[in-house]
């Protein structure tokens, strides 16, 4: 049946149009009539989780109009989408960002006010999205945000987990973990129960052949789980486009439950078939930076994939073109391997399913994917089991094995003499078991493999795909730099700045899209005026947060003291032991004083944040003796301010957004060539902190954008890292002086049983120091004192400061999306004052 409205009775459609509150007085009278009707509750109990969940609904309303908009104009125009497809997006909180994006944020704040509240607070009652664990579910984040902000017609896919990332307590110094349950009320979902797909699992193929002699592959039998789509709206900043988010959550296929089994008395199968088909959705695998191959996972990575494909197939079906336009119209971005399957998804649909020839259907799955490589470490590198793709994919897995065919006949038809070659190229490497390799595949299945800023991508195309640059060209291998969407990473994480920018750079509107204009307020830095309000809006951050740990730890730490903080994930490879050996010889150091000449050192707190995999040993070992110098420290008479040892609980980009603003100084001091990019290095450069950073990541462009006078380096190079480590596990290792003195302590007991960190301590000093902790420890400890020097010269401090912020723009998504849309992509932005005949008033 034809859904929509027929010509004549349009007119009262248009004429009774929803518009949403504008202004003060009508933002109040929605917040109420949400108190009153949609929550049903009223002014005598109405507390900030009424507040928050009424301001949210009124600005949901704002939102879907014109995000139905947006679709409109996007389906009307039907220029060509991007697609990116993400296992993880790791959005924070969304009624901030919305009051933000939308401009109605002081109307909100006035609002609120007369309706007896602060926005702050309501601001508060949210609760994370945090479906994500790091980095690359935080870019996804900030590409939506620039997708949407620069008018790209652009769809994000994921799952709904129903628990997102774990939160994390501390208990007696270990990390506890609790499960993250987020959906008791979400009002930015909105589950499509009309959009579903049914997705099929295990079974067996089938190959038929017709008259003419074809063979058809049909993939039969099996389960089915059903994907219900539930999108979630993505304002842009200062524009009405609004883009869709579409996560995917798993249902039993048969609807409730079987009612067969439920009649003849057997309830507990029949549910349990729901709750297996629930599962598929129902957490996200907590580990950062590591592959662990679990059935489920791969499950996920179908199940998503599946979902997805049909979905943007079905959109281009409905335009009639032929398919081989259907790179013309659709971009599809590989964030990481995780979606790689989608590669061998449209191959299949296109093979199996449209009778397209494979050359014809290989070029069109060629053109339309592109891949994002996000590490280098070979415990993340994606691998699947022959066997269990096998059994869970069987059609898959034979197109794999075609992919791979046509691959390797190319192969040895361009590079006859290198025999060796084809083994290490292969798609299927012969191992006992045999594995899928991920990343081959997506390189194989794309038109363009990028990695996330210069170092990294010199490094894939000359290490980890060496050879896949010699067989598809250099071309193909591009580098984009990553960056962060400056909405959230200044203007609503650190409100003070970025007002203070705007006295200087004009109307945050400008410079929040082209973030560049920040180069404005190198003209101020010498303007007494403007370095004392910058200094005085860096000392109202560090109050902020030191109310803040005040409040979740006890601790007092005085704003004064020099802030130093290192969150993140914790990795060995991003060496947080590292930094706590340095605080333990600062303690070591300020203890060896006399009280005297301790009342002359400069104060400094070290602050640290992240969480550990659940199952990653180690990284808990660190989160342990982090907490254990805390008490020890912390609690000692000798040493009062001087050094204070903060571990933060359960960072999360809410926590991100006020810990940020408040650095002096941060820690971004991965073992060179670890760290793909890093992202946190360019807002804390950003919200005016200065870097503590080996040669690392886009640590590196920061250093040519800001100057390499405003940046601490220091360790060694990339290009050394192997040769230390040969030397370190096969020559005479002798470990770093200073390094051992922190050993003997911590050995003795002094942070308590030393048996606990024994790990921490044998990895460096028997087992070869695989991250060169010992290698860099004395130019880091030389360069920790170079930052305690800069930073008693306030004045050079500051100077560091705002020169480097205005040095910037080049960090913002913005332009890092800019780059995506022409180098991969090929896509237009589509304005939204062109109508293109719908919209408004139509
Ligand atoms: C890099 N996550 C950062 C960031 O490009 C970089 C891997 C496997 C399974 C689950 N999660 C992962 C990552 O690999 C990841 O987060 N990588 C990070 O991507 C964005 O800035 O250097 O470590």
């Amino acid at each position: 049946v034809e859904a929509s409205i027929p010509e004549p009775q349009r007119e009262a459609w248009l004429k009774n149009q929803a518009s949403g509150f504008k202004g003060k007085d009508q933002f109040e009278k929605e917040v109420v009539r949400h108190v009153e009707t949609t929550l049903a509750r009223s002014m005598f109990n109405c507390d900030e989780t009424a507040a928050y969940a009424a301001t949210s609904l009124a600005f949901r309303d704002r939102l879907v109009i014109e995000w139905n908009r947006t679709q409109q104009r996007q389906t009307f125009a039907d220029s060509k989408r991007v697609y990116y497809l993400s296992l993880e997006f790791l959005m924070g909180r969304a009624l901030d960002n919305a009051m933000l994006n939308i401009g109605e944020k002081e109307v909100a704040k006035s609002g609120l006010s007369e309706l007896g509240f602060r926005v702050e607070d309501i601001i508060q009652q949210e609760h994370d999205a945090a479906l994500g664990n790091g980095g690359l579910g935080r870019l996804a984040a900030c590409f939506l945000d620039s997708l949407a902000s620069l008018n790209f017609p652009a769809w994000g896919y994921g799952l709904r987990y129903r628990y997102g990332i774990f939160k994390q307590e501390i208990i007696d110094g270990y990390q506890v973990e609790v499960p993250d349950y987020w959906l008791d009320f979400n009002p930015w979902e909105f589950p499509r129960h009309d959009v579903t797909v049914d997705i099929q699992f295990y079974g067996n193929v089938n190959k038929t052949t017709d008259d003419s002699g074809k063979v058809t592959a049909h993939w039969e039998g099996g389960e089915t789980v059903r994907a219900v789509a539930y999108d979630v709206p993505i304002p842009g900043y200062a524009t009405p486009s609004t883009n869709n988010l579409r996560l995917w959550s798993s249902q039993a296929a048969s609807g409730e439950f079987d009612f067969q089994k439920f009649n003849s008395g057997d309830y507990e199968s029949s549910v349990g078939d729901q709750q297996r088909a629930e599962t598929i959705s129902a957490v996200l695998y907590p580990n950062d930076n590591l592959d662990r191959g679990k059935e489920l996972r791969l499950k996920q990575q179908y199940f998503w994939v599946a979902a997805s494909l049909y979905d943007i197939v079905r959109r281009f079906k409905k335009s009639k073109r032929p398919w081989r336009e259907f790179p013309d119209q659709v971009a599809i971005q590989l964030n990481d391997t995780h979606p790689t399957l989608a590669i061998v998804e449209l191959q299949r649909i296109l093979i199996d399913l449209e009778g397209l020839d494979w050359d014809d259907a290989w070029n069109i799955v060629q053109q339309t994917f592109s891949y994002t490589n996000h590490t280098v470490l070979p415990e993340a590198l994606e691998k699947w089991s022959v066997g269990l793709v096998q059994h869970l994919l069987p059609r898959h897995l034979q197109i794999i094995y075609d992919i791979n065919l046509f691959f390797l006949q190319m192969v040895e038809r361009n590079f006859p003499k290198d025999r060796e070659m084809l083994s290490r190229v292969s798609i299927i490497e012969e191992s006992q078991p045999k594995m899928v390799r991920m990343a081959y595949l997506a390189i194989v299945g794309s038109h363009k493999v990028n990695g996330v800023a210069e170092l990294h991508s010199d490094l894939i195309r000359t290490t980890i795909f060496k050879d896949f640059v010699t067989i598809f060209g250099p071309d193909k291998f591009v580098n984009v730099t990553n960056g962060i969407t400056p909405r959230r990473w200044l203007h609503q994480a650190n409100p003070g700045l970025s007002s203070l920018i705007a006295s200087k750079a004009g109307d945050p509107e400008h410079y929040l899209k082209d973030l560049t204009l920040l180069n404005k307020i190198e003209l101020s830095v010498n303007d007494p005026a403007f370095r004392k309000a910058w200094a005085e809006v860096k000392l109202a951050n560090k109050q902020r947060l030191a109310d803040y740990i005040k409040s979740t730890t006890g601790i007092v730490v005085s704003p004064k003291a020099l802030f130093d903080v290192q969150v993140k994930r914790i990795h060995e490879y991003k060496r947080q032991q590292m930094n706590i050996f340095g605080v333990i010889f600062r303690y070591l150091k300020l203890k060896s004083m006399s009280p005297e000449e301790r009342k002359k050192v400069l104060p400094r707190v070290s602050i640290f944040g992240g969480k550990a995999a659940p199952g990653y040993w180690m990284a808990k070992q660190i989160i342990h003796l982090i907490n254990s110098v805390g008490s020890v420290v912390n609690n000692d008479p000798d040493i009062g301010d001087a050094l204070k040892v903060i571990f933060l609980e359960d960072y999360n980009v809410s926590k991100a957004e006020i810990i940020i603003p408040a650095s002096d100084i941060s820690e971004h001091i991965s073992t060179a060539g670890t760290e793909a990019s890093g992202t946190s290095n360019m807002k804390f450069v950003l919200n005016g902190g200065l870097i503590i950073g080996t040669c690392d990541g886009a640590n590196i462009e920061i250093t040519r954008e800001i100057g390499e006078e405003n940046i601490f380096l220091f360790g060694n190079l990339a290009e050394d890292v192997d040769d230390l480590r040969h030397k370190n596990t096969y020559g005479d290792h002798k470990i770093d002086p200073s390094l051992d003195k922190v050993f003997n302590v911590i050995q003795s007991g002094t942070f308590g049983n030393a048996q606990d960190f024994q790990g921490m301590v044998s990895a460096v000093r028997e087992h070869g120091d695989f991250y060169l902790v010992s290698d860099d420890f004395h130019s880091y400890l030389e360069t920790q004192e170079l930052v305690d020097k800069s930073y008693a010269d306030q004045e050079l401090w500051i100077t560091k400061c705002i020169t480097s912020v205005a040095r910037m723009g080049f960090f913002s998504s913005d332009r890092c999306i800019n780059e995506y849309a022409e180098e991969i992509w090929n896509v237009e932005p589509l304005q939204p004052d062109t109508n293109n005949g719908v919209g408004k008033g139509e």
